[in-house]
């Protein structure tokens, strides 16, 4: 029989990426979703099936922070591995929003697990926590690994701490099989717009398109550990197919400043970013985190598990996929302005 997962930000970028690799493998996909006024379903509008294929997608309305309704779906579905992805995610909104970023991420992932106790009295159930570097913050040692002292610099970081924590407890308490994840900063075409790698990448596109005169950015010199978040999902993937529990590292092993980052991709479209670029100190934050680089040599070891797209790469396909957003938008403003 073919194995069935829940999936909790099935709307994101993580999420999208993951339920397309689920459904590759023959998996049933159960996807929470939060009700809006508009439609947020745009990043896995695709991968909706026609009701005759054998795999399926279903989505589901609910909110992380509404345990009883997360606890009634997860009996309901009886999902064999749980993701939970869902969070506000964003660091510098989260010094705006630290009670609600701790009600997503904390009290949310401690939803994911009382519900996977409850149904794990039933049937066996597995859990993937979405565990991430920013818990790492002002770092005690670099390379950072499994066994890092946390230092987190942000309400998000502080909350993804607790949920960790509660994720070894679950493990160690019930013997519930449930793994933390700690994923270094991962990118793609879908990512959110108003994180770095993606801002510069659409202004970018707008900028040549002659759409855009600026970018406004904070800190410039601040060093990341970026991957690729297709190749990120694998590794949740393979996180819940081993023996026994663990939490692992999952990066690339490689660190590079914002500035490096913007040079790529402006180098990339024949420009030079200090034409376009100035500082705004709106995006600069309370407490900032100026390194991560993460030691993947676990994951290596133990999930066969590398990252397969270095951070040139992914620069190119982002800037490509962002010049030809632009070049339709551009299109589409040239058509309004000439009826
Ligand atoms: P993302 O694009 O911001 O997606 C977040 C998802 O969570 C969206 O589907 C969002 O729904 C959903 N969500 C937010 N609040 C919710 C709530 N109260 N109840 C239910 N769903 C809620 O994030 P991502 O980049 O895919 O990251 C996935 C997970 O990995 C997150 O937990 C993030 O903190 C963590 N993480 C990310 C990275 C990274 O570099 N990307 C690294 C380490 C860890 P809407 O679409 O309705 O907003
Ligand atoms: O910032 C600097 C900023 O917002 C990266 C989330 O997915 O990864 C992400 O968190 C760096 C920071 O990602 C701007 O100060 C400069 O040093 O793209 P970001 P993040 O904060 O690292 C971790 C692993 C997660 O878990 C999170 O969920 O870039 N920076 N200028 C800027 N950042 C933003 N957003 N906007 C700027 O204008």
């Amino acid at each position: 029989m073919s194995k069935s997962a829940l999936i909790t930000g099935i709307t994101g970028q993580d999420g999208s990426y993951l339920a397309e690799l689920l459904l590759e493998k023959g998996y049933t996909v159960h996807g929470l979703v939060r009700r809006s006024s508009t439609f947020s379903t745009e990043r896995i509008d695709h991968i909706y099936r026609d009701p005759h294929e054998k795999t399926q997608m279903y989505l589901h309305y609910g909110d992380l922070t509404d345990g009883q309704a997360l606890t009634n779906l997860t009996l309901d579905v009886e999902p064999d591995e749980i993701y939970n992805l869902g969070a506000q995610s964003h660091v510098r909104v989260s010094f705006d929003q630290p009670v609600y970023t701790l009600q997503t991420v904390g009290v949310g992932a401690l939803n994911v697990l009382e519900a996977a106790r409850l149904l794990n009295k039933r049937k066996p159930v597995r859990v993937y926590q979405a565990s991430s570097s920013e818990m790492f913050g002002d770092v005690i040692e670099t390379p950072q690994k499994e066994t890092t002292p946390f230092r987190p610099q942000s309400p998000y970081a502080c909350a993804k701490v607790y949920a960790f924590h509660q994720t070894i407890n679950y493990r160690e308490s019930y013997d519930l099989f449930a793994c933390n994840g700690i994923l270094f900063n991962h990118e793609s075409e879908r990512r959110g717009e108003t994180f770095v790698t993606r801002k510069i990448t659409r202004a970018a596109g707008r900028i040549k398109m002659g759409l855009q005169k600026k970018l406004y950015l904070g800190n410039l010199d601040a060093k990341r550990d970026w991957g690729y978040a297709k190749d990120y999902v694998k590794a949740m993937w393979l996180i819940l197919q081993q023996e026994q529990p663990e939490d692992f590292v999952i990066a690339t092993g490689e660190t590079q400043t914002v500035r490096s980052f913007l040079e790529l991709v402006f180098q990339q479209l024949d420009l030079d970013y200090r034409d376009y670029v100035e500082i705004d100190p709106r995006y600069f934050r309370p407490a900032e985190v100026e390194l991560l680089l993460g030691d993947p040599s676990k994951a290596k070891e133990k999930l066969g598990w590398t990252a397969e797209t270095d951070l040139r790469e992914l620069a190119r396909i982002m800037t490509e996929h962002d010049l030809e957003l632009a070049r339709r938008e551009a299109h589409a403003e040239n058509y309004v302005t000439s009826k």
